[in-house]
């Protein structure tokens, strides 16, 4: 009688760890298969925290500071790019922290996309 619900109980609990690894693994395929088909998507619009120093809505340029840029090959630093638009511009000042993605857009370093965080 004990040792029948000793076994239960071992026969749940291994159950139970052998459904816990399945479902890990069940998600671990989805999301590497997940990654791998938006890859070139997430690579692409890759986000960088900056901290906006200096805007100058006049000439549509923002200075950050930024982190590293793989996509441009840039380490941090501090440095005045063009902004997508006059909206994007206008979307911050200084010291707001934001997410920025920045493109080589015909010889211009231009920050496509900026997100206040
Ligand atoms: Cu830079």
């Amino acid at each position: 009688m004990k040792k029948s619900m000793i076994l239960t109980a071992m026969w749940v609990a291994t159950a139970a760890v052998s459904g816990t690894a399945l479902a890990d693994d069940m998600s671990g395929m989805k999301m590497r298969d997940g990654a791998m088909s938006h890859a070139p998507t997430a690579r692409d619009e890759a986000l960088t925290d900056a901290v906006v120093k200096h805007v100058d809505a006049a000439n549509g340029m923002v200075t950050l500071k930024h982190g590293a840029l793989a996509n441009v090959g840039m380490p941090a630093m501090t440095m005045a790019f063009k902004a997508k638009d006059a909206a994007m511009v206008n979307s911050v000042k200084d010291g707001d922290n934001v997410k920025v993605h920045v493109e080589n857009v015909d010889g211009t370093l231009t920050i496509v996309k900026m997100m206040r965080q």
